[in-house]
């Protein structure tokens, strides 16, 4: 916890992550690296990095020796096969993530939130609970500011929520959270990670690390999701929501409730008909973050004052517009197949027109497949993954082609998402759904999901506007 050891420090990448770490960072000397030239840069960043007296080294990771440092931080976005930290991990200097990093040098408790889908919301709504309850709380990681931003400042907040990554965990080897929340855990990464079990190991090591110093710390898990059940030991301190009627567990998610039980015989009841609590997985969000609220003996009325008004970020199942009876919703936030699955599910059968593509994560598109088969009118998939989708579609399509020969979804392949859109409109009917739910990160033709979901919501809107 001492942010003034005076150490010789190299940041690798310089995004958010590296970029706060070299503003935070006390060392005697800090060399920051990126592979981007200068070019890439805001002018006015390296300015004021080159002020501080930090050592650029753009265009390149050739930083000269690495035995000069005493330890190696990696933005999350930095592969464990870069050259500069296998070398540096092959001499035994320490590489650890911008949030370990952060991690030592605030002592304030942490909440950390992972897994594969809704960490992002669970977080918002975890953060809005403990302000609403009075808490000066930080709310950050993965969700977009790094911990390190608040080193400088740490006496300035109560608690810090953050959405934490496996990128993140898998450098961060103390890194022990006061309450670890595990949402759920399917494909992800695989681009990444040599098979499915890394993955889920990196994400499951969330709870290994917290327990690992402090054996009672409290755990919040999804009570039905068959990885987690893998791979942790329930005890009295695992808090788990279940949608399952018969199940044990300490939250039971209905069709339109939460109850929760907080001990002592007592019970929270949430209730939920609006129709911008769009899916069960957003419950399932909402459920662990009451969890975490009962553990931390947040008060019941700030619950029901937050979930009420509650609405689900950007770029999740968000609805666009309406255009001759067909209605778009932009879910660009959906980067695997497993998001997808569940926006799909919050449809009718036969309704949708799927949005499928981007950049490949190397995982299994059979169970999309299927579901597109079952249950999509069709499926326009577009950029990089966009012909191993369409190869994969067909070859369930021909598997099953005999029990859907009635029903069979349109599947095409296109190379932009534009022309993907405009192939969904031209077959959409009334009624029908244009759902863009990519299953893939947005880095071959987009800067982020969220430059790609804004393309899509003007596609809409220029649609809407022009063709009443
Ligand atoms: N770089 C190198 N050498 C390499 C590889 C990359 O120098 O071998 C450089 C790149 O040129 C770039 C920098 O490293 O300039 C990128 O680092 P980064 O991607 O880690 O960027 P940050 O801005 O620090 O963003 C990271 C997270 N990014 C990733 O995990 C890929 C952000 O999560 C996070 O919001 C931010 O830290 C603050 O904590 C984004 C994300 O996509 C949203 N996360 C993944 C996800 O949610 O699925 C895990």
């Amino acid at each position: 916890m001492d942010g003034t050891i005076s150490k010789k420090t190299l940041v690798i990448g310089l995004g958010r992550s590296g970029l706060e770490v070299c503003r935070a960072s006390t060392s005697a000397k800090v060399v920051a690296t990126d592979i981007k030239p200068a070019s890439a840069f805001d002018c006015n960043v390296l300015e004021e990095l080159q002020q501080r007296g930090v050592r650029l080294v753009l265009g390149s990771h050739d930083v000269g020796n690495v035995d000069d440092f005493d330890e190696i931080v990696v933005s999350p976005g930095v592969p464990m096969d870069n050259p500069l930290v296998r070398e540096a991990t092959a001499r035994g200097i320490e590489v650890i993530s911008e949030l370990e990093w952060a991690w030592r040098r605030v002592s304030i408790p942490i909440i950390a939130i992972t897994g594969t889908n809704g960490k992002t919301t669970t977080t918002e709504l975890t953060g809005k609970l403990f302000q609403e309850a009075g808490y000066r709380v930080f709310v950050g990681g993965n969700i977009g500011t790094p911990l390190s931003s608040i080193v400088k400042r740490g006496e300035e907040f109560d608690l810090a929520v953050l959405e934490v990554s496996s990128f993140q965990l898998d450098t961060s080897p103390t890194f022990a959270a006061d309450t670890a929340v595990v949402l759920n855990i399917s494909e992800d990464h695989l681009d990444r990670y040599e098979n499915f079990e890394e993955y889920a190991r990196s994400k499951i090591s969330l709870i290994g690390k917290a327990r690992r110093k402090k054996p009672n710390v409290p755990v919040v898990i999804n009570g039905d999701d068959p990885v987690i059940w893998r791979y942790i030991k329930i005890d009295d301190h695992a808090w788990r929501w279940t949608c399952q009627p018969h199940k044990n567990a300490q939250a039971r998610v209905g069709d339109c409730e939460i109850v929760v039980n907080i001990g002592d015989g007592k019970q929270w009841h949430f209730k939920f008909g609006a129709p911008w609590i769009f899916g069960r997985h957003n419950l399932e969000n909402i459920a662990a973050a009451a969890l975490v609220a009962a553990i931390w003996k947040l008060p019941e009325d700030v619950l029901q004052r937050v979930f009420w008004n509650f609405r689900p970020g950007k770029h999740r199942i968000e609805w666009i517009g309406r255009w001759n009876g067909v209605n778009f919703y932009n879910d660009s936030k959906a980067t695997n197949v497993s998001a997808v699955l569940r926006a799909i599910e919050c449809f009718q059968c036969g309704k949708i027109w799927l949005l499928l593509g981007g950049k490949d994560k190397g995982g299994d598109y059979g169970p999309l497949a299927r579901a597109v088969l079952k249950k999509c009118a069709g499926a326009v998939c577009f950029g990089e993954a966009g012909a191993r989708i369409y190869e994969v579609i067909r070859q369930e399509m021909d598997k099953h082609m005999v029990f859907i020969r009635d029903r069979c979804p349109y599947v095409i392949k296109k190379t932009k998402m534009e022309d993907a859109f405009f192939e969904a409109v031209s077959h959409a009917t009334p009624g029908d759904v244009v759902l863009l739910s990519p299953a893939c990160s947005s880095f071959d033709q987009y800067t982020s999901y969220v430059e790609r979901g804004e393309h899509f919501r003007q596609l809409v809107d220029e649609l809407i506007r022009s063709k009443k």
